[in-house]
């Protein structure tokens, strides 16, 4: 034995072999969470962790089709639970109407919306809005289901449990989500007399934004017995 620990890279070795007799035990306790299995003890692992988001957007686009004044159009987009998938969240559902009225000059039609969320799940507030056809968006209408979320990778300490339920949309934006969009078409009084303007067209955009949150432990090499 005490030639063994003569030799430097004997001594060397060693000190390698013991090291990771620390370091893999800690790994390996870990590494359930990293495979994604979520039993309820696993999820209750406290430590350091690298918080990070896989985001999926799903979007759907349609068009109003010519719209008189006054005319309304309601446009729905339905978010399904098979949508969303096991272990996702709602991040945020957006909807976006933009006109352009090239019938006139001086007086640019105009959009209304009126959301109406009787369908939803959750208690997730109405919005309305309005804008004109100046070219791009009239108005847009954000629904941020899980607070703070931004996307980006941040490391925390505590427990796994406690994380995901940060980022739990708590089974809410489900359902039929619904905007009423109203025309309100003005016309110029020069040119309206020649060429008129008796409606105007929108382009509708739903983008709603579903994540997953996985954990990865933060190891710290230096000393692995503080863990
Ligand atoms: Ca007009
Ligand atoms: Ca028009």
């Amino acid at each position: 034995m005490q030639e063994f620990f003569q030799d430097r890279r004997n001594q060397a070795m060693f000190g390698g072999t013991v090291l990771f007799m620390f370091i893999f035990p800690i790994y390996f306790a870990l590494v359930p969470s990293l495979v994604g299995l979520d039993d309820a003890g696993v999820s209750d692992s406290s430590g350091t962790w690298s918080v990070s988001f896989t985001e999926e957007t799903f979007t759907q686009t349609e068009n109003s089709g010519e719209l008189g004044d006054g005319d309304t159009y309601d446009s729905t987009f339905i978010l399904t639970e098979d949508m969303i998938g096991v272990n996702r969240n709602v991040a945020s559902v957006t909807f976006e109407v933009s006109c352009t009225d090239t019938d006139d000059n001086l007086a640019n039609d105009e959009a209304n919306g009126e959301s109406d969320l009787a369908g939803v799940t959750g208690d997730i507030q109405d919005q309305s809005a309005s804008g004109t056809c100046g070219g791009g968006d009239a108005f847009t209408m954000t629904w941020s289901i899980v607070d703070g979320y931004d996307g980006q990778t941040y490391e925390t300490e505590g427990k796994m449990s406690d994380i995901t339920s940060r980022w739990s949309d708590n089974g809410s934006a489900r359902g039929d989500w619904l905007v009423g969009i109203t025309a309100e078409i003005n016309e110029d009084p020069g040119i309206g007399i020649i060429f008129g303007d008796d409606g105007e067209d929108y382009d509708l955009t739903w983008s709603v934004v579903v994540f997953e949150v996985s954990m990865e432990p933060v190891l710290n090499i230096d000393d692995p017995t503080t863990e």
